[in-house]
């Protein structure tokens, strides 16, 4: 039975996804994996359109603090910032059993940062991993990468070092990294996914226009989120929200602050029973 509290998801062309298995294996061996048009061109126009709105927020916020050269293209923690942000949530659920398959039980949303690539390179073209505790038994967060323009090897596709999330504990030198990396190509729409623990670097960008993404990342419930989403939307949105949105931007892994929070039958409680 369909619960009646919750709303009606939005009609809208489902993805063609590996099925469970494969991805389970092209993510243990390889680390990483595109989803080609995981999203269909409407949405992601739509997309565009709130990445160059936040973008304006943003960027205000950055030069008033003295943070602007580096951080020039970057946007963080979009939840809040456009309805597709939001939307894309529950454009997930599709991947939802292949995620959770990933880290054995519920995950949440950890950030939700974009990238808009000009010419030239961003802070995120140097060697790096998401992940600041190397666990490559317990995954603890995942990457995802949605492409809002086509990802070329000319406009700077991310770079993957299959494999390094489990054969480099360490970081790989530019030359090593460089001889063995390779470019996760695909059409706007796409999804990059791979395990945090991987060794990447967004490309150069060598062509005149903007090469656009956003990057959820995900994590088990018990690791702290970089946002506090659920207080973003405040208590009371959490109504109007699908299953999947409650789920993954963290309206069940809450903290108490009351005791009056603490005290509640569990389908009531901040952090439900389930979440790890
Ligand atoms: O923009 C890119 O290509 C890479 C993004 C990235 O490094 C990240 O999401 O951690």
């Amino acid at each position: 039975m369909p619960d009646a509290t919750l709303p009606e998801p939005h009609a809208h062309p489902a993805p063609s996804l590996p099925d469970s298995d494969s991805f389970a294996r092209t993510l243990g061996e390889r680390g990483w994996i595109v989803i080609e048009r995981f999203v269909e061109d409407a949405f992601v126009v739509r997309m565009r359109e709130d990445l160059e709105r936040a973008y304006v927020t943003c960027r205000r916020l950055q030069i008033a603090n003295g943070i602007a050269p580096d951080t020039e293209g970057t946007l963080h923690h979009l939840i809040g910032q456009g309805d597709t942000f939001l939307e894309f949530i529950d454009r997930l659920a599709p991947v939802v059993p292949l995620f959770e398959r990933h880290f054995g039980g519920k995950f949440v949303l950890n950030s939700f940062g974009g990238n808009i690539l000009r010419r030239g390179a961003s802070y995120a073209s140097a060697v790096h991993r998401d992940v600041r505790t190397y666990s490559p038994q317990l995954p603890l967060l995942l990457n995802t990468l949605l492409m809002l323009d086509d990802f070329t090897r000319e406009n700077g596709a991310t770079r993957m070092l299959a494999g390094s999330h489990r054969s480099c504990p360490t970081k790989p030198d530019d030359v090593t990294f460089a001889a063995g990396a390779e470019a996760a190509t695909g059409p706007s729409g796409s999804l990059l996914v791979f395990d945090s623990n991987l060794w990447h670097a967004a490309g150069v960008n060598t062509t005149g226009s903007a090469r656009r993404s956003v990057t959820p990342m995900f994590c088990r419930p018990f690791v702290k989120p970089q946002f506090d989403y659920p207080r973003v939307l405040g208590q009371a949105r959490m109504e109007s929200l699908s299953e999947t949105q409650r789920q993954i931007l963290g309206y069940y892994a809450r903290i108490p602050a009351t005791l009056d929070e603490w005290y509640q039958p569990p389908e009531r409680r901040m952090y439900r029973p389930g979440q790890g």
